[in-house]
């Protein structure tokens, strides 16, 4: 029936394609199971998704004072160079990094060199460009955005670099011809900026503590989250790749548990929910040998809606887990009966039950958007709208620099 089902959204997806002229693949890729396996060793690393960085720019070198005095001519004026300029430190969104783990919390810029005697000028700095995730936002020490680096390549400046100091030969003019001062660099500024890594993967896992999130996202990809039969195993998020044969990769998220009142900070907090901001689809985790699994998926959905309305229109499945166990048979009847218009999909995360059906349900979502167009642009865009509407600019902000 489920596969029925399937059938007929890629029948609208293909046609609807073919409406827009969509050039990728009009059939759905399957997903293909890592070829490698996964590593023996204990050393699972979360996801750092939010770091608080200083980010101090290079000096400008000094500029010399310097009269030439050559075997011809004993006074033959200033020619003290100039300093070069000092290194920004940029941050650039980039394809390649997935999260802050190498992001030193201390960012320091190269200085510029000094100048020199007959009118050498010191060499700039280079500037130092950390590379960061796209979908990085970058907040002030006042908690204002004051970046959103949603594309790749896109480039912040955190802090500029001091200007170079003049020599002595930039000063000479006609009624001032031996200028005896020189100029100091200017200094480098320096500020602090709290990084945040918005998005995280193409699809956040929402359950509650023991839902089997974890075992899932083993299941599906080669991350290796904790896996225990008690709440909060997993505290910090975690993301696996899941790969399909058109060389699609779509990236998956595990988010800590949440719990009912989760808005009120009980539990771990919903600040995990802001990963799921900018996620294509959600999957909500029910686990189905629970009583009554329905309320659980409620009690998710009204969290959500605390957290963020618009985050409910975003493209659900439920997946309904546990299956292999007795108690769910007569629950998952009753949990599809309940929501005859969302796609349920039972699964068996533990013994890989019907895992095909799922990986191919979220290449289709993951298509079905693309094809919309439904980017990481708007929400970028509806940040920049809402800061400028509550006076947080990006851009009027005296003290942070701009992009
Ligand atoms: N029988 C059965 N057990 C499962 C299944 N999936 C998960 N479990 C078990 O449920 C328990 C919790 O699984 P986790 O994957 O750690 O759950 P979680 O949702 O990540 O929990 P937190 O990290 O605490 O939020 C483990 O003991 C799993 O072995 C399943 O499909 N069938
Ligand atoms: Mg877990």
């Amino acid at each position: 029936m489920l596969s029925d089902r399937l059938r007929s959204i890629l029948g609208i997806l293909i046609t609807s394609n073919l409406r827009h002229n969509v050039k990728y693949s009009t059939t759905v890729a399957k997903a293909l199971r890592p070829k490698k396996r996964k590593s023996i060793r204990d050393n699972t690393r979360g996801f750092l998704d939010v770091k608080v960085v200083r980010t101090c720019a290079g000096n400008g070198g000094n500029g010399a004072l310097s009269f030439l005095s050559a075997w011809s001519n004993a006074r033959a004026g200033p020619d003290g160079g100039d300093g070069g300029h000092g290194g920004h430190v940029i941050f650039q969104a980039t394809d390649g990094v997935r999260d802050l783990h190498h992001v030193p919390s201390v960012l320091r810029g190269d200085n510029g060199e000094k100048g020199y005697n007959r009118d050498c000028n010191g060499r700039n700095a280079s500037h130092t460009i950390v590379p960061v995730p796209v979908g990085t936002l970058v907040r002030n020490k006042e908690d204002k955005i004051v970046a959103d680096l949603n594309e790749d390549g896109l480039m912040f400046v955190a802090a500029r670099g001091g200007a170079g100091g003049k020599g002595n030969h930039f000063f000479v003019t006609d009624t001032f011809q031996a200028p005896k001062i020189a100029e100091y660099g200017g200094e480098g500024e320096d500020y602090k900026y709290i990084l945040e890594v918005a998005s995280i993967a193409h699809f956040g896992m929402l359950g509650f503590p023991n839902a089997g999130k974890s075992t899932l996202l083993q299941a599906i990809s080669r991350a290796k989250p904790k896996i225990a039969p008690y709440p909060f195993t997993t505290v910090q998020p975690h993301v696996g790749i899941i790969e399909y044969e058109d060389f699609e990769q779509v990236a998956v998220a595990d988010l800590p548990g949440i719990i009912e009142g989760s808005h009120q900070n009980q539990g771990l907090g919903i600040q995990f929910l802001r990963h799921a901001r900018r996620c294509t689809g959600l999957l909500m985790i029910i686990d189905t040998a629970l009583p009554e699994p329905w309320d659980t998926l409620k009690k998710l959905r009204y969290e959500l809606e605390k957290f963020d309305e618009r985050m409910c229109e975003k493209p659900q499945i439920i997946v309904a887990n546990k299956v292999d166990m007795a108690e769910s048979k007569e629950n998952l009847k009753i949990l599809m009966d309940k929501y005859p218009d969302n796609q349920v999909i039972p699964i068996s995360a533990k013994y890989g039950t019907n895992l095909a059906d799922l990986l191919l349900q979220l290449k289709i979502i993951y298509d079905q958007q693309r094809a919309q167009g439904d980017d990481q642009r708007c929400l970028a865009q509806e940040l920049v709208q809402e800061n400028c509407e509550t006076g947080e600019g990006i851009e009027g902000d005296d003290e942070s620099p701009k992009i």
